[in-house]
């Protein structure tokens, strides 16, 4: 954990700031001194008469007794509030398989404890999607059910043509989302079971129920990393233009349950930190080092002094024919926000007109 999050995690505790709990030892880094430390510094300090120190230090003390046990409290606190921030409820289903049917008949039964995504009322008007993989032929939705975190839909769904033969290569793929009358749904999380993960000779007979807790869709990118983008820049002032030749990826991390991912990018221009202008390219199909090889080109506003104004983003993203497309990573090139290598790149086209300059660029957040 970074020290930047304590306090506000204290803040959203509405705990007391750190320097008040322990004024004798010393703030941490980037914290400002508490009030008895700051001697040194304000010369205040010093002043004091010994008995008012001394009334100060039972003060201080006193409130040290009481306040010690909450210190630990803090820390269970705050690793229950990490641990309750990536924890996303629970998924029920049960699976049952009919011989004479050839039919897997999945029932949606409940999700428990969901976030809520309508931070307004508290809660969430949520749905289950379900499709069966690889072949994604099989996809069904229960209905929406509004304002809880807790939905019952009992619903069941068959999928029929199925063999019995073929269930162990079948990955039951649900996604939690919560229906948004104004914008796109908002995803809660996904759960995936692989059918050769249970023991399917019990289908046959009777109905499984299985409890799954519901996994982040970034979680894969995290644990990944988000891969690196190679793109090239050219300058040509006398017509006002950038030219952005979008070459390839590597190290993309794996999106889909295919093991590879369908990654596009999309690429912004911005003028004084707007977006003026908006450009992306074609999708790559189940790859993870996609060969792009588009070039763009964008006219720049007049009467800026070259690119100074100027900047660029790049966001790569997984294509999904189910669910939302997804941001692996991100690149900024130009602007504020740009890191060692994007700066370097940057200025060497700004600084070499008319030549194409291309870089690999690690993709962030
Ligand atoms: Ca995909």
């Amino acid at each position: 954990m970074t020290y930047g999050r304590a306090p506000s995690t204290r803040e959203r505790l509405n705990l007391p700031k750190p320097e008040m709990l322990t004024p004798n030892t010393p703030s941490p880094p980037g914290s400002s001194p508490g009030p008895l430390e700051s001697g040194v510094s304000n010369g205040n300090q010093n002043d004091y008469k010994p008995e008012v120190q001394s009334v100060l230090k039972d003060i201080y003390n006193t409130e040290n007794e009481v306040q010690s046990p909450t210190k630990e409290e803090i820390e269970t606190n705050e690793k229950n509030l990490q641990q309750s921030a990536s924890y996303l409820g629970q998924l029920v289903f049960k699976l049952r398989y009919k011989h004479e049917k050839n039919a897997l008949i999945v029932s949606v039964v409940r999700c428990k404890d969901l976030p809520a995504k309508d931070l307004n009322l508290g809660s969430s008007d949520p749905y289950v999607k379900l499709q069966l993989l690889p072949d994604k032929q099989h996809k069904v939705k229960t209905r929406v059910l509004r304002k809880t975190r807790n939905p019952v839909y009992d619903e069941d769904f068959t999928f029929y043509g199925i063999g019995f033969n073929q269930l162990p290569n079948i990955t039951l793929h649900f996604v939690i989302l919560s229906f948004d009358r104004y914008s796109r749904d908002d995803i809660i999380g996904e759960v995936f079971c692989a059918l050769n993960s249970i023991d399917i000779s019990q289908i046959e007979t009777q109905q499984m129920a299985i409890c799954r807790e519901i996994q982040a869709r970034s979680l894969k990118i995290r644990s990944q990393g988000r891969g690196e983008l190679l793109v090239s820049l050219c300058w040509q002032p006398a017509a006002n233009r950038l030219t952005v030749v979008v070459l390839k990826a590597r190290n993309l991390p794996k999106m889909d349950v295919t093991g590879l991912a369908d990654p596009y990018v999309k690429l912004y221009l911005l003028y004084n930190g707007q977006r003026i202008a908006k450009k992306k390219t074609h999708v790559k199909k189940r790859t993870l080092s996609p060969v792009f090889n588009e070039s763009f080109v964008f006219d720049i506003p007049q009467g800026g002094e070259g690119l100074e104004a100027v900047s660029l983003e790049f966001l790569l993203l997984d294509w999904d024919r189910v669910t939302k497309n997804e941001i692996i990573g991100r690149l900024e090139l130009g602007g504020t926000k740009t890191t060692n290598t994007a700066q370097h790149h940057w200025n060497e086209v700004c600084n070499s007109p008319r030549r194409q300059i291309a870089d690999w660029h690690k993709l962030r957040e």
